[in-house]
């Protein structure tokens, strides 16, 4: 089943500018700019500026100019925020939360880069 893409949702709205963000980088496919609700230190959050509902989406339909741009901006967020671990930084995670069961809150394609303190463990088991 194809996705439905809500146009309405608020990353739909910051790409139209129709509210503000902090932006961090912005290429010609790809907008990064930091979460609103911070988790850790550094949290920034990767979006195409296409219309993607969710990894898989956007990874079986983006065009591989889409692909490419947005995972070289994943790439130079680690580098500005200085936490590449193979030039020493301490380290981050990488996120994307897809559909119901990943409680995933605004359906536009997005990634999150946490950054900045011990992260723990992956994920919390009850
Ligand atoms: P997720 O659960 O993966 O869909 O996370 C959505 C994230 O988006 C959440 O960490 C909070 C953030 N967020 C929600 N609304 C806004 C907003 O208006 N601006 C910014 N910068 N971030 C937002």
């Amino acid at each position: 089943m194809a996705y439905d893409y809500d146009d309405q949702n608020i990353f739909a709205m910051i790409l139209r500018g129709d509210i503000p963000n902090d932006t961090v980088m912005e290429t010609e496919h790809t907008l990064a700019f930091r979460d609103i609700r911070p988790q850790a230190p550094e949290h920034v959050l990767v979006i195409p500026k296409g219309a993607y509902v969710t990894h898989d989406d956007f990874a079986l339909n983006a065009s591989d100019a889409e692909i490419v741009d947005f995972t070289r901006v994943a790439g130079k967020i680690c580098a500005l925020l200085g936490v590449q671990p193979g030039e020493g930084g301490a380290g981050y995670r990488t996120l994307s939360n897809a559909g119901d069961d990943a409680i995933q809150e605004v359906p536009h394609y997005h990634l999150h880069i946490l950054a900045g303190r011990n992260l723990g463990p992956m994920l919390k088991h009850d």
